[in-house]
């Protein structure tokens, strides 16, 4: 009998997680729900996460717990990236174009080491260069003096400066949509922070002396698109404000070595703190236009939200997208990982993790043991420069053994807080942040 409970109520949370909340909150229609869970529910839910739930009473209704939670695009279970310098535990998420995530728990480095980097390729990835010295690109349009220069004239001209920033894509977070939203289904995982070596960008812009009539810019790499090898991969741009910011970087080093193939070397941009889609890449052309740039990837719905909070699933109104700029606020549980077991009697877990907020800085981070009835502010570090990731670290003590989900949220610096769920729904699912939450067996 047990047996049976427990496997119906995890295939329940698989596949009807409505009908499998009713089952266990004892809940008879959408609006008659007790909120709690007790009696058979709580037994079921019990033998279902494999402990008893001391902060059972918290649950709220309609919750799927953390250790049934499936990303929406790994029904058979992940696969994982097979790629030479990768670790093998990095979670594929398209094999055409290669795209690949990084478990929460493989960011508990305070850099990420370049084998644990996400990837996020668009179309085809170019062979390696021979002769990286020799890689050619240019800066032209709304410019006094067109530049064309080698990376080997890059390095020599320009002062070299190394920082350490966050990479991460627009579409991180985008398996938390509900209705599910068109693209890789990030968790996450979609994110890193790494030591970039290169030039400023501005510096570059300066050299060339940029016209009153610049707006906006257009960045180019060398891969083509799947779908035609006539076409760019892709081409997205930003604002010529955001193009003259200091903190961007035409990079040739990662972690203190040579950029590597995969992630777009010999150089490639980083562009702080905004959807990783605008740092090319097989970087050859920094085009400055007088107007909004109309590269593959931009308008319509990509990387764009809606202006005016749309209804999750319908069609796209005209006119309602503004581009996703600064990324929004974000913290992961680094350590311990998702479905971590710890022997009977663990009282305190030592818990770490990092948090940042595009454009802005993290002010706090809180932590819940209990599905949010209380919080404790966690250890908050400085970032080591702009645009830096911040680490942090907290330690839970537990009441009793038994089934606990860890759940972390951050609050930026201008006091945007990490949602419960992923909120302002959009076709192609950017700005999914909400709360991380992780589950943790004691028995
Ligand atoms: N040329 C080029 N640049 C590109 C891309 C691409 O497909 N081609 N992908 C972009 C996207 S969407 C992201 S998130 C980052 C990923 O960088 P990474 O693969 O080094 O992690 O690169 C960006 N730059
Ligand atoms: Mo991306």
């Amino acid at each position: 009998m047990a047996g049976e409970t427990e496997r119906s109520i995890e295939e329940l949370y698989r596949d009807d997680p409505e009908r499998a909340d009713a089952v266990a909150f004892g809940r008879k229609t959408g609006v008659d729900r007790r909120g709690f869970l007790g009696g058979a529910g709580l037994a079921a839910m019990g033998a279902a996460v494999g402990g008893a739930i001391p902060f059972a009473a918290n649950m709220p209704g309609g919750l799927i717990p953390a250790a049934m939670a499936q990303p929406a695009a790994a029904p058979k279970g992940p696969q994982y990236l097979k790629f030479p310098g990768k670790d093998d535990k990095l979670v594929l998420l398209g094999e055409r174009p290669l795209v690949a995530e990084t478990p929460e728990h493989l960011l508990d480095d305070a850099t990420t080491p370049t084998e644990k980097f996400f990837v996020r390729n668009n179309g085809t990835i170019p062979e390696a260069a021979k002769e990286p010295d020799a890689w050619k690109m240019i800066v032209d349009g709304e410019v006094n003096t067109p530049l064309a220069l080698t990376l080997g004239e890059l390095k020599t001209r320009f002062k070299p400066v190394t920082r350490r920033m966050v990479l991460e894509c627009g579409g991180n977070g985008r398996s938390f949509f509900t209705p599910t939203a068109r693209g890789n289904q990030w968790t996450n995982g979609g994110a890193g922070c790494a030591e970039w070596t290169g030039v400023r960008m501005s510096d570059l812009l300066k050299a060339a002396g940029v016209k009153p009539s610049a707006t906006f810019t257009g960045h180019y790499g060398s891969d083509r698109s799947l779908a035609d090898n006539t076409k760019d991969a892709i081409s997205r741009g930003v604002p010529i404000k955001k193009a003259m910011d200091g903190n961007n970087l035409i990079v040739f080093a990662m972690n203190g070595q040579p950029l590597s193939n995969i992630h777009g070397g010999p150089v490639r941009l980083v562009i702080a703190g905004w959807p990783g889609s605008v740092s090319s890449k097989w970087f050859t052309r920094l085009w400055v236009r007088d107007k909004y740039h109309d590269g593959p990837g931009m308008g319509a719905t990509s990387y764009r939200v809606a202006i005016k909070p749309m209804v999750p699933g319908d069609k796209p109104a005209d006119g309602n997208f503004r581009d996703l700029e600064s990324m929004p606020v974000r913290s992961i549980i680094t350590s311990p990982a998702n479905g971590a077991k710890m022997p009977a009697g663990t009282k305190e877990v030592a818990l770490r993790g990092a948090a940042w907020a595009g454009d802005n800085t993290v002010r706090r981070v809180d932590v819940s043991i209990d599905f949010g009835a209380t919080w404790q502010r966690a250890t908050l570090e400085k970032p080591k420069n702009k645009y830096d990731w911040q680490r942090w670290t907290a330690t839970a003590t537990l009441p009793a053994d038994g089934y606990y989900e860890i759940w972390t949220r951050a609050t930026d610096s201008k006091g945007a807080m990490q949602p419960h769920q992923a909120g302002f729904w959009n076709p192609q699912g950017y700005g999914g942040n909400p709360m991380h939450r992780i589950a943790v067996l004691v028995a």
